[in-house]
């Protein structure tokens, strides 16, 4: 039967797990564990010995923000395992290398990342990273491509889609805290003093919550490839110069731009919350963090680009219809991105106001302590969020984007 694992039982609970022992050493009386989870959800081991060390992943059957008050499916981390295989087949050394799998015990041993550390804190810290929007961009692009019918043969997506379809609380959670409940007074709602007559307004205009409930429509009805589901700062690990995607328990089929819109939403957010955090080179830092964004979108659509001209495999525009004929099928991949931005950004501005409105909020506002100096950088965010939802259908791209949020910072 299921049991959480506790920094004392974990290593003769899992001493017959060879991979294990094999990262970590061979006697578990001396292994060293740590309980590392400092997300909404699991517990997060680090477990190391003479060897080396291995990260311990665990399900729990509840919300860890909330308490056992909100039950949930321990089965998130059977998702999160088919998540990952996919992933790493997709866009290999995006993903830490996955060792052991336990569905009764919902725990997944997999890489210890070192020197590795959650990306939101080296934003919030006014770290670079080298190489990351390119690795971010690339990753977004592969896994949206090979996900989807545009690569895969038809009868393996539908098993793939009905595969994931069995995962429905997690997905829920996504439909309600993100989508739904910044739009209206919901129960687990909170945000910073200072902030009601931004969220009153917000609230009241009716065209952004027709616009955020389309984009809603289509994250669960639109199932053209796997989406990590989550893909937030804190859903990022890097070092100077490497970076690796992590978490995909919230994993489900969806829209293509899923992903890369709630990603540049974190970016976004860095971005408004570094005045409290950045003393003179607070400028140049934002900067990076736009360019970040720019570039982010400029891989993902030359490496998504790239891929329909070299794996359009499936049966989505096949070349029978177009390169055989003689035909350039690029005016369809612009159709296809067209949709890809129209999504993206209206998720874009959806997780913007989710993270300042809803239950989960984020370090990047949440660590600025004086809410008088918190409240009206939060606000900037909220009008961009809103601002992108609005034009989600007709911005030109990145640049666009980045522009908006200069004008909006300097509110
Ligand atoms: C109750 S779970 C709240 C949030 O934590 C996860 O990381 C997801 O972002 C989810 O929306
Ligand atoms: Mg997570």
């Amino acid at each position: 039967a299921y049991e959480a694992l506790t920094v004392e039982t974990l290593p003769n609970r899992l001493s017959s797990v060879e991979v294990l022992a094999g990262k970590v050493g061979p006697d578990p009386s001396v292994w060293q564990v740590q309980e590392v989870g400092d997300g909404n959800l699991n517990l997060v081991f680090i477990v190391s010995g003479p060897n080396g060390a291995a990260i311990v992943k665990q399900a729990l059957p509840y919300v860890r923000l909330v308490g056992d008050s909100w039950p949930l499916p321990l089965y998130r981390a059977f998702y999160e395992y088919h998540a990952l295989t996919r992933q790493a087949a997709r866009d290999p050394g995006s993903v830490p290398e996955l060792y052991y799998f336990d569905e009764t015990q919902a725990l997944i041993v997999m890489e210890y990342l070192s020197p590795h550390v959650i990306l939101r804190r080296k934003l919030i810290a006014g770290e670079r990273v080298g190489g990351l929007a390119e690795f971010l961009g690339r990753y977004c692009a592969r896994t949206a491509f090979r996900g989807s019918e545009l690569s895969m043969a038809s009868p393996d997506k539908k098993a793939d889609v009905a595969l994931f379809a069995g995962n429905v609380e997690i997905p829920a959670i996504t439909e309600s805290l993100v989508f739904t409940d910044p739009y209206y007074d919901a129960e687990m709602n909170n945000h910073t003093d200072g902030l009601d007559p931004v969220v009153a307004k917000l609230r009241a205009d009716v065209g952004l919550k027709v616009k955020a409930q389309q984009a809603l429509q289509r994250f669960v009805s639109n199932t053209e490839t796997m989406v990590h589901g989550d893909l937030h700062s804190g859903s990022i690990m890097s070092t100077g110069s490497d970076s690796r995607v992590i978490d995909p328990e919230f994993a489900q089929y969806g829209p293509m731009g899923f992903d890369i819109g709630m990603l540049c939403a974190n970016f976004l957010m860095a971005y408004f919350s570094q005045p409290a955090h950045r003393g003179d080179d607070l400028a140049a830092y934002q900067e990076w963090i736009l360019g970040v964004i720019t570039q982010v979108c400029a891989v993902f659509e030359s490496e998504f680009r790239h891929l329909w001209k070299t794996e359009r495999t499936g049966i989505l525009y096949p070349a029978a219809l177009f390169e055989d004929q003689g035909h350039d099928s690029s005016p369809a991949c612009d159709a296809v991105l067209a949709g890809v931005w129209r999504d993206a950004w209206a998720v874009c501005g959806i997780e913007m106001h989710r993270r300042c409105l809803s239950l989960a909020h984020n370090a990047d506002f949440e660590e600025i302590a004086d809410t008088t100096v918190r409240a009206p950088l939060e606000a900037r965010n909220l009008m961009m969020g809103a601002a992108l939802i609005h034009a989600a259908d007709t911005l030109a791209g990145a640049e666009d984007v980045c522009n908006m949020a200069r004008e909006f910072n300097g509110k």
